[in-house]
């Protein structure tokens, strides 16, 4: 068995659902390298590179301020781990196959949350795998990262063969549908690549359509500053109000939004997964409005301690709420009239 393989052995062993290996060219030729003679498409790295600093551009990051922070050192996992030559990268399947339960008065918080925060679930995971590997090869060097750090995970992902960047810019695997959370090990290791994914879109524009916000500017891009993922999620600062354009497309969406994910047809066969710190509680498959408008900061801390939920903050979160009350109340009015 080839040393890739048992690598991508130990990750399903480990209980990731996908693995796939991706090269790290480097950006540039070596020095002493020819130039190409005829034009050639650029490697992935310099593909990332002007990809993000065009998004950065348009100002897409919104307050996000971390992701303008060194865009080459995001776009080139050499910068990251010294000498890297690949990545290991998995997938975590978290799809539970409950509903959300939407009834009148319930807000609506989006899948990945709907457990315990996945951070903690999947980055002991790759940890242990990074061991197996410099086990398996010794004096290599490895980092682990899910969603911790300046690495895009979509894109190496998809270079790994785990599938495709969709139109909504996330990553969709034909098995697992779009509900992969993405990890990865980077490692100074040469390592047999799997071949990319390849696009499966084809003429679909669902997710486009579904956006609430019209936050998909165009296929495979993202304006954050309008995705109420980011509107619920990250913009949670003081002083960082909802622009009031926004609050009656929130609806009843208090934490994320799935609606771009929910309408993919590659979702249709989605298998299930039995991950226990995936499942959902009541609270979070039907989050009573008016209760949680009652938690106090300290309720809110002991409730979602171990919930991406935190992330939101007490004033955020609380904030979320009322405009879900608001919305209802607005929709009361107007089916009553
Ligand atoms: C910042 C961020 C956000 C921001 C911005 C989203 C965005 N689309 O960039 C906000 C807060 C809005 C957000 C929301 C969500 N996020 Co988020 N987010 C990230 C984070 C930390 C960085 C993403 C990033 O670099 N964005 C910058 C832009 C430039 O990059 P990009 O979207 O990757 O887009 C580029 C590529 O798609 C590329 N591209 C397009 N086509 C092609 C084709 C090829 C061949 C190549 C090479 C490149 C390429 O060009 C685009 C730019 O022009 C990643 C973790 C990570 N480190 O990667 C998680 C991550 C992307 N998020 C994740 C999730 C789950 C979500 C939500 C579903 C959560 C929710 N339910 O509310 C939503 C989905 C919203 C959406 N439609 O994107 C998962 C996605 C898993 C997956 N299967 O793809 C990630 C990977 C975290 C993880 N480790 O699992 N997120
Ligand atoms: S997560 Fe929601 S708001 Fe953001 S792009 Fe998808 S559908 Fe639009
Ligand atoms: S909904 Fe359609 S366009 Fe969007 S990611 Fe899925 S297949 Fe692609």
């Amino acid at each position: 068995m080839s040393l890739s393989d048992a690598i991508k052995r130990e990750a399903l062993a480990l209980g990731f659902e996908a693995v796939g290996i991706a090269r790290v060219a480097p950006a540039f030729p070596e020095p002493s390298d020819l130039p190409p003679l005829t034009p050639h498409p650029l490697p992935l790295i310099s593909l990332l590179s002007e990809r993000l600093r065009a998004w950065l551009d348009r100002g897409y990051h919104a307050t996000m301020a971390w992701l303008a922070r060194a865009p080459a050192r995001r776009a080139d996992p050499s910068a990251v781990l010294p000498g890297c030559r690949s990545m290991v990268c998995v997938g975590t399947h978290y799809y539970t196959g409950h509903p959300p339960r939407e009834h009148p008065g319930h807000g609506r918080i989006a899948r990945y949350a709907w457990g315990q925060d996945y951070h903690h679930v999947v980055l002991p995971r790759l940890e242990r795998l990074a061991e197996r590997i410099r086990a398996l090869a010794p004096g290599t060097h490895t980092r682990c990262y899910v969603d911790t750090g300046p690495i895009m995970e979509k894109a190496w992902a998809q270079e790994a063969g785990l599938g495709w960047i969709g139109k909504h810019s996330n990553l969709v695997s034909a098995q697992f549908g779009s509900w992969l959370l993405l990890g990865e090990v980077l490692t100074t290791l040469d390592l047999e690549p799997d071949e990319p994914g390849q696009d499966l879109c084809g003429s679909c524009t669902l997710c486009i359509k579904a956006c609430p916000t019209a936050a998909i500017a165009e296929p495979y891009l993202v304006d954050a500053a309008r995705c109420i993922s980011y509107l619920t999620i990250e913009r949670h600062h003081p002083g960082q109000d909802i622009d009031p354009e926004f609050l009656p497309m929130l609806g009843n969406r208090i934490f994320g939004c799935d609606d771009c994910l929910d309408i993919c047809p590659y979702n249709a066969q989605a298998p299930v997964t039995q991950e226990p710190a995936f499942q959902p509680s009541a609270l979070t498959q039907a989050p009573h409005l008016e209760t949680l408008a009652g938690l106090s900061a300290s309720d809110f801390e002991a409730t979602f301690r171990r919930s991406p939920i935190r992330r939101a903050g007490y004033a955020g979160f609380l904030r979320n709420v009322r405009i879900a009350l608001d919305n209802l109340a607005r929709s009361n009015i107007t089916s009553s009239s």
